[in-house]
């Protein structure tokens, strides 16, 4: 099927989490000079875009999604000097830069925020969402309606300065801006031409499925009854008019820019709602973050619970990679290709074996899976090394999203009231053991360790005490430096494993075929692109397994492309096809035996 190649297609991306990328000035923090001293090692590997989490100035309340200016870098980071020479650092070695755009909500520390608050009658009230408090029977004051926030408790915040509350679908410190205000809007399209202007080539958008809410803010339906607060993301995910927010936002701004635009679009697995984000008839984004499957070791609840494990199987998650590696292709629907960023656990985690036996293979297998799926390519900071998930050992105080203290404290609140028989007596014998599992597994908080560099102190990530601890058990014989020297790495193969993409055009586009949707083992299918066909097995357990090809034309004049072994690749024989543990095995044909 023919595509309209450009550059973002086949564009390797790769995420920094800047606070935990590389401190270059010692105070614990990563900065934007640390990631220019790193540019050689970016592009080393392959990467031809850069994507920066928010690096604007912010309270940290939300580790930077709380942006108190939009024009300005935080100090921890540096300044807009540094960023120009970053900016300068990455064309120089043509390579692009993508920014976080995050303007569902801003910081309450933001000058519009804080105009806002500080009259019903201020010119800047209504860029935020206002509502008058309820009263209960006993006249008690009462949020304006029962939305749960996502970092828990109500979604409303009062404020005494004008008798009001606002609206924070996230952290109280995160005021959801009112897009329904058209000086808003004006208001986003100045600050994305600001950074355009200034160079930058295009921009992820945080929750930017969220903008639109339903008209009269309705109570949502009560799902967990023993719950104060209700999940209510049927009432701003995808609402009524974000699809013309977007249009507007590609007609004002982002036509006018050759630029790479990606939107995050959480609490949604439908694929076609979110192809009207996507298909370029519509005019607004290249592609979007779809969750359904990093959301697929999620319990099945009315109740989210993203740090709970679910046990998943091998057939739910090729029949979700299939299915949106298939969706409306001829329409142009594009996928972004991503199984990490800093709000999951690692993959090879969760989605791998991360013990030290099957590790370095199940991690490679892994990055096998990402450079053989089609779409636009995401790595996140340290996916390239196989790092994991930090030792379940470390408590909760080693946990500093506020995601992970919520819960966790929410939880223990209830325990407690239930275990005292609701007095709310203090009682350090309670028993957290299933929740700190959870977050050993699912925590946002395993992708933004710092970064793994070298042997020397605190991983090489700072001279000074870092904002978080590093995975200390592990840096010393995992880390880039070692990586580096060794053809065998993770890194190694990594570096291989984009550079083949890149050669071989029917990895990034061609189409797609499970070859057996019902086995729970090996993940086998095809990819075809004018007339080349490549043939992908992976094999998801520790043990060995023979894979029947299905009958028929698949590997005939198709020979080995690469594998995770030190030795041989894959052993076919007829149409039994011989895997060890974790091994992942591709194929090619040539454009004259293709059939
Ligand atoms: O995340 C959106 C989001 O809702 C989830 O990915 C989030 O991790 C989950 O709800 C936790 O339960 C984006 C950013 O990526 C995240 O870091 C921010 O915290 C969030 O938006 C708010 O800006």
């Amino acid at each position: 099927m023919p595509h309209p190649e450009t550059w973002w297609k086949d564009a390797v991306v790769y995420q920094i989490y800047p606070v935990s990328f590389l401190d270059s000035n010692g105070d614990g923090f990563g900065d934007l000079n640390g990631i220019t001293s790193k540019l050689d090692y970016l592009q080393d590997l392959g990467v031809n875009v850069v994507w920066l989490s928010p690096i604007y100035k912010s309270p940290l309340a939300d580790m930077g999604y709380d942006i108190s200016d939009y024009r300005d870098i935080d100090p921890r980071y540096g300044t807009l000097d540094d960023w120009d020479k970053l900016l300068a650092g990455l064309h120089g070695r043509h390579m692009k830069l993508m920014m976080d755009l995050v303007v569902n909500h801003t910081s309450d520390e933001h000058a519009w925020f804080e105009q806002s608050k500080s009259a019903k009658e201020n010119p800047k009230r209504d860029w935020y969402i206002w509502r008058p408090p309820k009263y209960d029977v006993d006249g008690n004051r009462r949020p304006p309606n029962n939305w749960k926030a996502q970092f828990q408790g109500s979604a409303w915040e009062y404020d005494e300065t004008t008798d009001e509350y606002y609206l924070h679908l996230y952290h109280t410190k995160q005021p959801d801006l009112n897009w329904e205000n058209p000086d808003v809007r004006q208001a986003v399209w100045e600050l994305m031409r600001f950074w355009l202007d200034r160079g930058c080539d295009g921009f992820r958008m945080d929750v930017i499925n969220l903008i639109s809410k339903v008209e009269g803010l309705p109570d949502a339906p009560i799902t967990i009854p023993e719950d104060e607060y209700q999940d209510a993301t049927e009432f701003y995910a995808n609402g009524p008019r974000v699809h013309e927010f977007l249009q507007e936002m590609h007609s004002k701004v982002l036509s006018q820019y050759d630029i790479i635009t990606v939107g995050e679009t959480p609490f949604t697995h439908s694929a076609s709602e979110l192809a009207r984000y996507v298909l370029p008839a519509n005019k607004e984004l290249n592609m979007v973050f779809q969750f359904e499957l990093v959301d697929l070791d999620s319990p099945r609840t009315a109740q989210r619970m993203p740090f709970i494990h679910r046990p998943w199987k091998l057939s739910e998650f090729r029949e979700i990679v299939g299915r949106w590696q298939t969706f409306k292709r001829d329409e142009g629907f594009w996928n972004a290709v991503f199984i990490e960023n800093h709000d999951q656990g690692r993959s090879v985690t969760r989605w791998g074996n991360d013990a030290d036996a099957w590790r370095v293979l199940s991690a490679k297998m892994l990055a096998m899976l990402e450079v053989t799926l089609g779409g636009t390519q995401y790595v996140f900071q340290g996916q390239e090394l196989g790092l994991r998930n930090f030792p379940r050992s470390w408590g909760i105080e080693e946990y500093k999203d506020v995601a992970s203290q919520n819960i966790y404290h929410e939880i223990l609140e209830q325990r407690r009231k239930r275990e005292s028989g609701g007095t709310g007596e203090e009682d350090s014998q309670i028993d957290m053991s299933d929740i700190m599992d959870g977050l050993q597994m699912k925590a946002r908080d395993h992708g933004r360790i710092p970064m793994q560099w070298d042997a020397t102190g605190h991983a090489g990530f700072t001279t000074g005490t870092p904002w978080m601890r590093v995975n200390d058990d592990d840096y010393p014989h995992w880390n880039a430096a070692l990586q580096l020297d060794d053809t065998s790495s993770v890194r190694s193969f990594w570096k291989n494993a984009l550079r083949l993409r890149k050669e071989h055009q029917v990895l990034i586009y061609g189409d797609f075929q499970d070859l057996d949707p019902q086995n729970e083992d090996v993940f086998a299918y095809t990819r075809t692109y004018r007339g080349v066909r490549a043939v992908v097995a992976l094999n998801f357990t520790s043990k060995d397994i023979v894979f029947n090809l299905p009958s028929g034309e698949i590997m005939p004049g198709i020979s080995p492309l690469f594998g995770n072994y030190p030795v041989g690749n894959g052993d076919v024989q007829g149409n039994e096809l011989k895997l060890r543990p974790y091994e992942g095995t591709v194929y090619l044909s040539t454009p004259d035996t293709a059939t």
